[in-house]
């Protein structure tokens, strides 16, 4: 069944949520606060009514995220723990991901038992997905924004506060906390309903936006230091070696928010960032203020993602995709911003 950009037909998804009574919820590694809240909506709403269910990851939970992982119901995939329990699912949920390939050892157990995947998600998806269900809607601000229509289908009971921190969080992250271009009308009456409902918006804020770690500073100032700006200002980029990591103690975690910082900048249309993870291997961010179509780019790298925030891994030592990616970059957005 596909569903991908059409108006969901959350009626239909929910009979097929209902008729099943243990159901696995799973998101991408290294997971974020769409993924995560989404999850923990989802798997108050289906404790509520009764269903057996987990929430299984193949990461571990950021430290940020504990006011939602109540009773750690969040769990880090552990085979000994796990693989007979999801031998048993009727139905695995996957928030977020992009590419299914993003759970990592997740799919690989539930590909083992041959279990149905219901996909929920605002990423583009390739034509072959190979999801039973999938349920793609890419004008969505936040995966955490297909959640509330489905529950707004599913429940006749509103929402409590856990289902609340849950949507919150999913919705704030995505839009940069309501500030993307991607935040409509729907994410601010998402807020409305999430604070009549007792969420402490402050504390969630602070949480995620006011806890840098003295790392996380550190490796910034010296990010900063090695900003270049190409095409008069208008494209800036800027990397992160493993070198520089080590240099600062700091950990993958300490990365978020790096190429929202360099789009922030005045003038600059479209920002990368490029973190080298191994020798010949390399992760690359773009992000854009909206007059230039970064997932084009990160497309030609053979990533993929959203129109205004996108990336790309490539087989490359950073040596070369400094120069090689930046050039292309060049390239493909001088052409844009010619033909805009
Ligand atoms: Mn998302």
């Amino acid at each position: 069944m596909n569903f991908t950009n059409v108006d969901s037909d959350w009626k239909k998804i929910n009979e097929i949520i209902t008729s099943c009574s243990k159901i696995l919820l799973t998101t991408h590694e290294n997971p974020d606060g769409d993924g995560l809240g989404s999850e923990v909506a989802m798997y108050h709403h289906l404790i509520e009514i009764g269903k057996d269910v987990k929430i299984i990851n193949c990461s571990i939970t950021p430290a940020m995220f504990d006011y939602i992982n109540i009773n750690d119901c969040i769990e880090t995939y552990d085979e000994s723990n796990h693989l007979d329990w999801i031998k048993e699912c009727e139905l695995v949920v996957v928030f977020d991901v992009g590419d299914f390939s993003r759970t990592r050892i997740v799919k690989d157990a539930v590909e083992k038992f041959k279990i149905p995947v219901m996909n929920i998600d605002h990423h583009p998806h390739p034509e072959k997905h190979g999801f039973a269900y999938n349920i793609v809607d890419i004008k969505s601000a936040a995966t955490g924004c297909m959640v509330r229509s489905y529950l707004k289908v599913a429940r006749s009971a509103p929402l409590n506060k856990k289902i609340c921190d849950g949507i919150y969080t999913a919705v704030m992250t995505d839009t940069g906390c309501f500030k993307y271009s991607n935040t409509d009308t729907f994410c601010h009456s998402i807020a409305i309903e999430c604070l009549e409902n007792g969420v402490d918006t402050n504390y969630i804020y602070q949480k995620i936006y006011e806890n840098s770690s003295k790392e996380r500073v550190s490796v910034l100032a010296e990010m900063i230091s090695n900003i270049s700006y190409e095409l008069n200002g208008k494209f800036a980029w800027s990397f992160v070696t493993n070198e520089i990591m080590k240099k600062h103690d700091a950990n993958k975690e300490d990365l978020d928010g790096f190429p929202d910082f360099i789009r922030s900048i005045e003038g600059v249309e479209a920002a990368l960032m490029i973190f080298e993870i191994d020798d010949d291997l390399c992760r690359m961010n773009f992000r854009s203020k909206g007059k230039i179509i970064v997932n084009k780019i990160a497309r030609s790298f053979g990533g993929g993602g959203h129109a205004f925030a996108s990336g790309a891994v490539v087989h490359k030592s950073i040596e070369k995709v400094k120069s090689m990616i930046v050039k292309k970059s060049k390239e493909m957005i001088l052409n844009q911003l010619e033909t805009s």
